[in-house]
Formats: C-alpha cells, structure tokens, sequence
C-alpha cells in the first residue's frame, strides 16, 4: 500500500488525532520557518537569529530586536493554507483531539480550530512589562517607534517564549494529557530541534506515529509512517 493510502486508513480508524506541528505547516503560507534551504537560520544578520530571539538579547538590545522581529516575524497578512483548513474539517468530524503547535502565527485562529495549544505562545499578544496592559500584533507591527511603548511608558513584549524563556505549565500539562489520550499521532513540519517540545512524543501510547516533513529529521526513526513531502501535496493527495 502506497504512504498516502496508509495515511488514508490510519486517519479513518481514529477518533482522537493529535497533530504536533512545527513552521513547516506554514511555509505553504508563504511564512518562512528556521531551519529549511531558505530559512531564517540561513540568512545573514549582525547577530544570529538564535541569539536575537532570546530573553537576554531582548533586554540588552530591545532596539535590534524589534528590528528584526518587524522585518520577519510579521505575518499578520499571511492566510491559512489546506493544512490549516483540513484541521478544521477533521475538527468539525469530531476526529480532532488537539492541535499543538510550536508555531506563533495564529494561523488556526484565521479558520476558528478550537483545540489549539500554543506552546510557544503567539505573536497576536503583547503586553507592557511595567503596567500588564494587553496590545494588538496591528499595534505592535505598526508602530513608528523603534521600540514599542506602552501609554505608561513601559516596554511592550510579544507574548512568544523567547530562547531561555520557560513555556506555559499548564499548556505543557495539556499537551502531554492530549498526547497520552491520542490514538493517532501525527508530527508535522517540525525539525524536532527544539526541547522540551521535542520530549513531548514520548508520551504517546498509540501504535502507529506518523511524521510527514520535507526534510529528513533525528527522529524519523520512530515513525511507523514516514512522509518525505510537503503536507499541502500530501493533503492534496489524501482528498482525492
Ligand atoms: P524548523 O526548525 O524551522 O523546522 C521546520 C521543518 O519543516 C523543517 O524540517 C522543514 O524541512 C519542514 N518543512 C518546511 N516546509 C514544509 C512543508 N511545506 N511541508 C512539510 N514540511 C516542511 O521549525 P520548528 O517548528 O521545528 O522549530 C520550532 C521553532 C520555529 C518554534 O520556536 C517556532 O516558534 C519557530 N517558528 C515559527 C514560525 C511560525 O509561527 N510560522 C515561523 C518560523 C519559526
């Protein structure tokens, strides 16, 4: 049986998928993710992108932090993409358990998914660090400050975990709660580089795990189904 009539199978058999997905579902968006040919990690800066999206270097340089973030994290305009729109359907067929997502771009928010956690928070979040008041990505994006300010005068923070940042406990506990209740897991456009997200497949029960990224990964080894594709061929493929 062919990969794609496999994936086919496992997906009608399930009740509780879980998908755990990295950038890579939305560079079909036309939002470049890390670590690809033509990723962020590739590209020249005054300093590396690790570096200039950690917690430090947002204290110490919040002027060349917020450069860079305007320049390439805005991705207010980008739209959904089949993936996205899929997730919503396998929602709506009550087959969905949860979306957990490494991503910051608040792309299953555009088509309404209700089971997402955001590990890594979203750029869609702000909030002053003197006073707690919340803003808009519009706000931030567009503001003509080289460093966006609250009216208090404080600096606003993307709510987006930040190298050497501590992720959500409780968005953690129900990632982990969701991958333990899974029958089908399935990974998707993650280099699986980044800890602790990357632990979190251990927890898995099910039989099977799926894993469908462009590039080769450290984990592909246990996958019982291993897609080498882009996810949009893939669905465009599986809804034949
Ligand atoms: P990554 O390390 O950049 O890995 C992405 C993976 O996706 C690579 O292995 C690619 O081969 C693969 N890939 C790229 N395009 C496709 C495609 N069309 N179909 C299938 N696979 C594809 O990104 P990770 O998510 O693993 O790393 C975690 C970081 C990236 C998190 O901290 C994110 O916040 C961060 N990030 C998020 C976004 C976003 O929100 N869209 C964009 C850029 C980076």
């Amino acid at each position: 049986m062919d990969t794609i009539k496999q994936l086919k199978r496992l997906i009608e058999c399930s009740h509780k998928i879980v998908f755990f997905e990295g950038a890579g579902v939305s560079t079909e968006s036309g939002i470049q993710d890390f670590r690809s040919q033509d990723g962020l990690y590739r590209m020249q800066y005054q300093y590396p992108p690790e570096q200039i999206l950690s917690h430090s270097f947002f204290m110490k340089n919040t002027k060349a932090f917020y450069q860079f973030y305007k320049e390439k994290m805005n991705c207010t305009n980008a739209s959904p993409n089949i993936y996205h729109i899929y997730l919503k359907e396998l929602e709506m067929q009550g087959k969905l358990g949860a979306i957990i997502t490494q991503n910051i771009d608040g792309l299953h928010d555009k088509v309404k998914n209700q089971k997402v956690l955001e590990l890594h928070g979203s750029i869609y979040r702000n909030h002053c660090l003197k006073c707690g008041k919340g803003y808009t990505a519009e706000i931030v994006f567009s503001s003509r400050e080289e460093i966006p300010k609250c009216d208090c005068g404080g600096i606003i923070k993307p709510d987006v975990v930040l190298y050497e940042e501590m992720l959500d406990e409780e968005v953690i506990e129900q990632a982990i709660q969701k991958i333990v209740e899974a029958d089908l897991l399935i990974v998707v456009g993650t280099s699986l580089k980044v800890y602790p997200a990357k632990s979190f497949i251990q927890y898995y029960r099910g039989k099977e795990l799926v894993m469908i990224n462009l590039e080769s990964t450290d984990c592909d080894s246990l996958a019982t189904l291993m897609i080498h594709e882009k996810i949009g061929d893939v669905l465009k493929q599986l809804k034949k």
